[in-house]
């Protein structure tokens, strides 16, 4: 799995609380969803690659962005 499987539209469905932005429980939640499960740490990782404004959360917009240059580093890190 990889981000490049979930575009911004798909992130909607695990933003539980509908403030935009992807958190680290939601994050948790998605792989869960998507089938592969990450540490704590790993997800730590995962949110540290895309977070371009360093707030802890992922907005939509960080993730496509990250999809369209990066996806490689996070197919990586969804291996360990
Ligand atoms: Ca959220
Ligand atoms: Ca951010």
């Amino acid at each position: 799995m990889h981000w490049g499987s979930e575009n911004s539209i798909g992130l909607c469905r695990y933003d539980s609380e509908k403030d935009n932005f992807i958190d680290l429980m939601e994050l948790k939640l998605m792989m869960e969803k998507l089938g592969a499960p990450q540490t704590h740490l790993g997800l730590k990782n995962m949110i540290k690659e895309v977070d371009e404004d360093l707030d802890g959360k992922l907005s939509f917009r960080e993730v496509h962005t990250h999809t369209q240059t990066h996806t490689h580093i996070l197919t990586s890190a969804s291996r360990t």
